[in-house]
């Protein structure tokens, strides 16, 4: 079993899509082992985003990831990393294959309703950024 961390966008959850993108989740299998609605702080952002702190859009995408709440999510199932990232769909919804969920519900690259972890080391990172051991179950 592998785990990987998961948002919900704030563009999603303010259009009311968090339980769509949420049926997706288990209809594809995965456990929920984790789940919050948290809205981030300027600092919280940058910090997870940190990676991305020398390109053009972080401001821009500080700016969106804090201007409502987000549903962060723990999601388990065998090749969990690469099997949500594959549900979620490409970054940019243009280039996104029919049926996932940036291209029927996000904005554009920016507004793309979801978060998937892109490797082994940063779902390392990124699940114990949002979530203690005690609240993973
Ligand atoms: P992904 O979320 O598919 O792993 P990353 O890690 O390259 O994509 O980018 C992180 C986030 O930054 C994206 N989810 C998106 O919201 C935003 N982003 C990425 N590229 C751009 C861009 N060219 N313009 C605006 N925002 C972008």
């Amino acid at each position: 079993m592998e785990r990987t961390f998961a948002i919900i966008k704030p563009d999603a959850v303010e259009r009311k899509l968090a339980g769509k993108i949420l049926d997706r989740i288990e209809s594809k299998g995965f456990n929920i082992v984790g789940m919050k609605k948290i809205k981030l702080t300027k600092s919280q952002a940058e910090g997870f985003y940190c990676v991305h702190k020398e390109r053009p859009f972080f401001n821009d995408l500080c700016a969106f990831m804090t201007r409502s709440p987000v549903i962060v999510l723990c999601l388990e199932k065998e090749n969990a990393i690469a099997d949500w990232r594959t549900l979620m769909g490409a970054t940019n919804p243009a280039n996104a294959e029919p049926g996932t969920i940036r291209k029927d519900f996000a904005i554009n690259i920016e507004e793309n309703s979801s978060h998937g972890s892109d490797a082994p080391e940063t779902a390392a990172f990124e699940i114990p950024y949002f979530f203690s051991a005690l609240e993973l179950v």
